[in-house]
């Protein structure tokens, strides 16, 4: 049975779980409060790296007997199963809580409905279903990877008021402004990895990486680029903030190049190929496989094209500046192949937000 306090309580859970999106991989990133009389006696939140899980940092700071009777807020389903730590549900039991009030279960087979079932039969009172659907939309990544084996894609679209990326003649700096530049800053930190493909890594020689925004771990660097025809010059090969390098790639991938890349401590993944380009159901496939729970893919076109076309994208966060570019300006995606406007990916508006002199508008896949 829910309580009056539940959801405000459970909010606050969500929010801190949040801090560690990005962060946790492969784990999930979970919230969790301890309430007692109507007051917060302890807050935790999943550790970078994805230990200590959150019901563990917030009964660490609880001197002993002071859980007993309270109830415990957790985003997640708690675990059931000892890793390099005995099971949370053990945790919150030993504890002496009362009530454990959940967001949305944990699908992983090691947990799966156990965790609540330890706690029913140690005799504390369950709630389920508390704000489920905010948490699955915050934790989409972590159980798109345990369901589906992939991450979850979020894709990036910075363009004009009319949807181009660049003039004729190929200027970009900047069409959006410094406001929504720090915003993508901090999508970076909040996903797991940043994505480009082959041609932005030549044109642009981006670095990738996370910069002020005080986050512990840098996001991987990603770049789909079937040939390995990668700049040998530049961040992505000479950076050493310590952010991994993964290249995506296929069969014909020259063995110079491999050997190039290997020797500069990339991690090297090979997928199929078609004349169409690199498969990148399995692509995403072999990231999940790798822990990857959120990825955020920044272009160009033609990769957010095949992302959109094999339905992989799970959310877009636009920043649209008010320049307008016309038809001759490059367009933000490539061909998508789809003539009927009922073929067409379709997404639902989830939050809009001005920034600077720039709007950011968040959608979500209309299926999902
Ligand atoms: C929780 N609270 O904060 C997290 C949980 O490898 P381990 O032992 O750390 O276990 C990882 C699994 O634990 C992960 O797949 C997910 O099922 C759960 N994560 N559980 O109770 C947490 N991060
Ligand atoms: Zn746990």
């Amino acid at each position: 049975m829910t309580q009056p306090d539940d959801q405000r309580w459970m909010a606050l859970a969500l929010s801190l779980g949040r801090r560690g999106l990005g962060q946790t991989w492969p784990n999930p990133a979970v919230g969790c409060v301890i309430v007692k009389d109507g007051r917060v006696l302890s807050r935790g939140w999943t550790q970078a790296g994805g230990r200590p899980h959150a019901e563990q940092v917030a009964l660490s700071q609880l001197a002993p007997n002071a859980a007993n009777g309270a109830t415990a807020y957790v985003t997640l389903e708690p675990c059931a199963h000892t890793g390099q730590t005995p099971p949370c549900a053990s945790a919150l039991i030993e504890a002496g809580l009362a009530r454990v009030v959940v967001a949305t279960g944990d699908p992983d087979a090691r947990v799966s409905g156990r965790g609540l079932a330890m706690l029913r039969e140690a005799g504390l009172e369950v709630t389920t279903g508390v704000l489920e659907d905010e948490a699955r939309r915050d934790q989409q990544g972590f159980l798109l990877r345990v369901t589906e084996g992939r991450p979850l894609v979020t894709l990036k679209l910075a363009s004009s008021f009319d949807g181009r990326i660049a003039t004729a003649a190929g200027e970009s700096q900047w069409i959006t402004g410094p406001q929504s530049r720090l915003q993508v800053q901090a999508l970076r930190a909040n996903h797991d990895a940043v994505m480009v493909g082959g041609r932005t890594a030549r044109e642009d020689l981006p670095s990738l990486t996370l910069r002020g925004m005080g986050a512990r771990r840098q996001p991987v660097r990603i770049v789909i680029s079937a040939g390995l025809n990668l700049p040998t010059l530049g961040p992505l090969a000479e950076d050493t903030s310590g952010a991994p390098v993964w290249l995506i790639h296929g069969a014909n991938a020259p063995q110079k190049a491999r050997d190039f890349w290997a020797d500069r401590g990339a991690t090297l993944i090979e997928v199929a190929q078609d004349p169409s380009g690199l498969d990148m159901t399995a692509a995403l496939r072999a990231l999940g496989q790798a822990g990857l729970t959120r990825v955020l893919c920044e272009g160009g076109g033609s990769l957010a094209a095949s992302l959109l076309k094999a339905q992989l994208v799970d959310q877009i966060v636009g920043f649209t500046a008010g320049v307008i570019l016309g038809s001759d300006g490059l367009p933000s995606l490539g061909p998508l192949d789809a003539p009927k406007l009922s073929d067409a990916p379709r997404f639902a508006l989830t939050e809009t937000r001005r920034v600077g002199a720039d709007v950011m508008h968040v959608w979500h896949r209309a299926d999902k």
